[in-house]
């Protein structure tokens, strides 16, 4: 019995799910570059076991790193004994991960009775995939799947097209989910699904939209994370591809593009979080994506949507000098993100991400701007942190139908500003 209660706590695990008992998440604010300095020290000593909700970088950002019970106090007496500014932003991770699953296993007993979907809910990727089948038969002339590859562990990889006609008219990328845990992501792209099925014909900018392009959209970009976060462990970011030599599992696919790759914001370490790979283009997933855009060939806009945050950003990432249509760039996120607020007046901030967020090579829209796609966006979408990747479900629609205005603003402009 003492051999397994030891292994257990060794590890963090309990029957193989993670628990984050004791678990929080602290606010940091380093000052200056020193203190910043003192926090990637932190990242780099594994046996912490810190896992970095928004990563260090510049002095003056805001820093939310989860640390396990059993280093909360070294790390706290750390941050202290160098005046590095802390609050704590989530008292009891595991408290909150256990009220969002028994809040979904309500969902689910209820979707049995009604037999019908909520999309102010979280689901598994089976139900979404069931979800997004119906929505497509429900809208057959509007719409169609389109398998664009599978995943490492064998899964589809769907994307929902939405055409009223033409062959390969020029078109609009939206993917979603390409962090496992950013759970409001992949919710957000389903609903949009339903609304652009619903709203076509009677919403005459999405009508006006769709008479001259497509849309191809991904809900769950990563869907084996995603049922590693369904079934596992909550919080997990990465892929789920062997890593050879390690035994650490997983790519961060947001750093396995082509472009920077390798270069700074990007980890060489397999069991970092923002490890980005053996190789460009490594992840199935990532390439996948990469050979449709190709072979399409007429891919007018690109844009990611992640959590958290509440941000919208153009390139670069992997460098912090500014695209060169990044005055036309800046405008389009301001109103496009003008837009968002106007709803429930949530607040974006904007720019290229490697000021408004961190510098971060290898990111998918930053490849998709340098292969000649010029309109390149990523979302950062709800909260600023007061529950991060735990965005409660009842704000799933109002995060979906905000960003919505933001999309349709952002499809709008690139309608009407061909290139
Ligand atoms: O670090 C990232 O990959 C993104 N932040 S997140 O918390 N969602 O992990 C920021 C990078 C944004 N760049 C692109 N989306 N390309
Ligand atoms: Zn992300």
């Amino acid at each position: 019995m003492k051999w397994i209660l030891f292994l257990g706590a060794l590890v963090g695990t309990a029957w193989g799910t993670q628990t984050f008992a004791g678990d929080q998440v602290l606010r940091v604010e380093p000052c200056n570059t020193d203190q910043v300095g003192l926090l990637k020290q932190l990242e780099a000593q594994e046996s912490l076991r810190l896992d970095f909700w928004r990563f260090p970088s510049y002095p003056n950002r805001l820093v939310d790193v989860q640390v396990p019970f059993s280093c909360l106090q070294a790390v706290k007496v750390f941050l202290e004994s160098h005046h590095v500014k802390y609050s704590v932003l989530i008292e009891d991770v595991q408290a909150m991960v256990d009220e969002e699953a028994q809040e979904m296993e309500l969902n689910q007993r209820s979707e049995r009775n009604r037999n019908g979907f909520n999309f102010a809910a979280y689901h598994p990727l089976d139900s979404i995939y069931r979800a997004m089948d119906d929505i497509v038969a429900q809208h057959p002339q509007l719409m169609s799947k389109v398998q664009i590859g599978e995943s490492y562990e064998k899964r589809p990889l769907n994307v929902l097209k939405f055409s009223t006609g033409g062959t390969d008219r020029p078109a609009i990328w939206i993917d979603a989910g390409i962090h496992a845990r950013e759970w409001v992501t992949q919710a957000t792209a389903l609903w949009t699904a339903n609304k652009i099925a619903c709203d076509y014909g009677k919403d005459p900018v999405l009508t006006s939209v769709l008479n001259s392009m497509d849309i191809f959209l991904l809900p769950v970009a990563n869907p084996d994370g995603y049922v590693f976060s369904h079934t596992k462990n909550r919080m997990w970011r990465k892929t789920r591809s062997k890593v050879p030599g390690s035994s650490c599992v997983g790519v961060d696919p947001n750093r396995n593009w082509d472009a920077g790759f390798g270069g700074p914001g990007a980890s060489s370490n397999p069991c970092s979080d923002s490890y980005h790979g053996p190789s460009a283009n490594s992840e199935a997933e990532v390439r996948s994506i990469v050979e449709f855009i190709k072979s399409h060939g007429n891919v007018k806009a690109f844009i990611s949507i992640h959590s958290y945050s509440q941000l919208m950003m153009y390139p670069y990432g992997y460098k912090c000098s500014s695209p060169k249509d990044h005055q036309e760039l800046d405008e389009v996120v301001k109103e496009a993100t003008s837009a968002l607020a106007s709803l429930y007046g949530t607040q974006y901030k904007v720019g290229p991400i490697c000021s408004v967020i961190y510098q971060a090579s290898g990111g998918s829209i930053d490849w998709s701007y340098d292969y000649g796609i010029k309109y390149s966006f990523a979302f950062e979408l709800r909260d600023t942190g007061r529950h991060g990747f735990l965005l409660p479900a009842n704000q799933i629609v109002p995060t979906a139908e905000e960003t919505w205005l933001g999309l349709k603003t952002t499809m709008e402009y690139v309608q009407t500003h061909p290139y």
